[in-house]
């Protein structure tokens, strides 16, 4: 297999990601600015088919309404000449000091009324160039010391932002859906809506959740400690996953943003495995910083390995699910049983209560004493994921 990518494998890119220049807290930009245009010819000739953007990625903040025009006119042109398609975008309510103490739930009300505006303008192009998701990373609303925000209040102030939204969307009649991106913490010491559960309960109170879901992103899970795949699975089953921030990470740190497939190799798979069997048919979305240290060659490996791995892991967890000793494996760990209702059709509390061979004569020793054997399972996995094992029936 030559782990081509082609547009139907649907990998995104950020416009901010590949054009990251390298700034950190420590150090100035290692790499120049670089032309959305180039961006786009290079990320089609790579095999992508979609491209992402804040509306500041595209036309300068403040730029005046002739430039801006301008600006949309050659992304415009840049996306007809190369095919790539715009699947999502966002805004930037993190970048301008104006929004160094939240956007949506900034104390200060001028500056909520602010950001609703700039993200109704930046919804409105969205809707234009044909996107159907629009993301919502609250990068600045939270807090570093407990008196400085009521975060009741600033939930209040969060929901009526997607309320207006939501109704905005809804009025306007556009085929365009919220997508609301966790992260537990920087730029903020802590940052309100920290995991996907936080975001999925907070969409519950929303006046529309239908058209909220969310927008995880690997490292952002991976951060607090918790299991990516596990959380995607959640997602999945409430009906949310709306969008997917792909990339890697390597334990409780800072955002690292690394490629795709590096720092945790395992939940990657495990995260391709669930994406491919649970037939999530959304774009396969980068959200990653080609380290500080590439050059302009360095940017585009980058880029190419984020797609190559995923392709990789695709295969690996195709190979895994095709082999018959994996599947025998499966049951010899009961999955199979775990698919099954616990009670039978029709059956209820009452019968459960009669019968007898669900806990009086119900052999609790015997059941303590059987082994689960997902040891040899995940062997198997593992095997697979290293490649050690010949792959079988790939369809
Ligand atoms: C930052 C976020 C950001 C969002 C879009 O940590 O990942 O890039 O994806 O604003
Ligand atoms: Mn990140
Ligand atoms: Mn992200």
């Amino acid at each position: 297999m030559s782990y081509q990518p082609t547009p139907d494998d649907k990998f995104s890119f950020g416009l901010w990601t590949v054009g990251w220049q390298g700034r950190d807290p420590f150090g100035e930009a290692t790499r120049p600015a670089l032309d959305p245009v180039e961006a786009l010819q290079r990320l089609a000739g790579l095999g992508a088919y979609g491209v992402t953007f804040h509306d500041d990625d595209l036309i300068p903040f403040g730029a005046a309404p002739a430039e801006r025009e301008a600006h949309i006119k050659r992304f415009r042109q840049a996306l007809e000449a190369t095919g790539l398609v715009v699947p999502m975008a966002t805004t930037n309510l993190f970048t301008h000091p104006v929004f160094k103490d939240g956007a949506f739930t900034a104390n200060d009300r001028d500056v909520r009324r602010y950001a609703l505006r700039k993200t109704i303008r930046n919804i409105d192009l969205a809707a234009e160039l044909g996107a159907r998701t629009y993301v919502a990373w609250g990068g600045r609303e939270g807090a570093e010391s407990g008196a400085a925000k009521d975060v009741r209040d600033a939930l209040d102030r969060l929901k009526e932002a997607f309320d207006v939204l939501g109704e905005y969307v809804t009025e306007q009649g556009y085929d365009l859906r919220f997508a609301i991106e966790p992260k537990p913490n920087e730029p903020r010491g802590d940052i309100l809506l920290p995991t996907l559960g936080h975001a999925l309960a907070f969409i519950e109170r929303l006046e529309r959740p239908h058209l909220y879901g969310v927008n995880p992103e690997v490292g952002h899970e991976q951060m607090a400690g918790l299991n990516f795949p596990h959380g995607i699975a959640q997602a999945l089953w409430a009906g949310k996953l709306f969008h997917i921030d792909l990339n890697g990470q390597s334990g409780i740190k800072y955002d690292q943003d690394l490629r795709f497939g590096a720092g945790d190799l395992r939940a990657a798979f495990w995260l391709v495995d669930l994406l491919e069997s649970a037939g999530y048919a959304g774009p396969r979305h980068f959200d990653f910083k080609p380290p500080r240290t590439e050059g302009a060659d360095g940017v585009w490996a980058s880029a190419a390995g984020c797609m190559r791995n995923y392709l990789i892991l695709k295969e690996r967890s195709a190979a895994f699910r095709t082999d018959p000793e994996v599947q025998a494996a499966l049951r010899v760990s009961r999955l199979d049983q775990l698919a099954l209702p616990t009670l039978d059709e029709g059956e209820t509390a009452a019968d459960l209560l009669a019968d007898r061979t669900a806990f009086e004569d119900f052999d609790v020793e015997a059941a303590a004493d059987r082994g689960m054997a997902f040891e040899r399972l995940d062997q198997l996995a593992m095997d697979h994921l290293l490649g050690v094992r010949q792959v079988c029936n790939v369809p």
